[in-house]
């Protein structure tokens, strides 16, 4: 499987300054910033910088540089939320769309995270 990146999505033009975005965290290798439309209390966005179209894309072709530095963004994103379900009564929903029966929207890997009230059961 190959991956033609769309550079005109609206992420890949977050990542070149094009359209404003309220920034939570950025590191080398990723951007963590505000979702625009929330579905919970806390909802964050984190993306690689990487041109990479979905998970599966990124799975299979990003260093490991990249795979680290994005799971410690987001691991560190849910620790400035103040939500790590080590802290009584808290925890989170890590959600990445993937391709069409994922009812992904935006071509460019992202990982959302929400959190910040119970969330009510997916997988049944
Ligand atoms: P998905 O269905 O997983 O591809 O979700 C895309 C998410 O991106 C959706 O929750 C809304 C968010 N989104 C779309 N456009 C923008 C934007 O311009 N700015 C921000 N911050 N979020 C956006």
């Amino acid at each position: 499987m190959s991956y033609v990146y769309d550079d005109q999505n609206i992420f890949a033009r977050i990542l070149r300054g094009e359209i404003p975005n309220k920034t939570v965290l950025e590191t080398g290798h990723s951007l963590a910033f505000e979702d625009i439309a929330p579905q919970a209390p806390h909802h964050v966005l984190v993306i690689p910088k990487g041109r990479y179209v979905n998970y599966d894309h990124f799975a299979l072709e990003a260093t490991e540089a990249e795979i680290v530095d994005f799971t410690r963004t987001i691991g560190a994103v849910c620790k400035m939320l103040g939500v790590q379900p080590s802290r009584d009564g808290q925890g989170y929903r890590l959600i990445s769309n993937c391709g069409a029966h994922g009812v992904q929207e935006v071509p460019h890997l992202h990982v959302h995270i929400l959190g910040g009230r119970v969330l009510g059961r997916m997988l049944q």
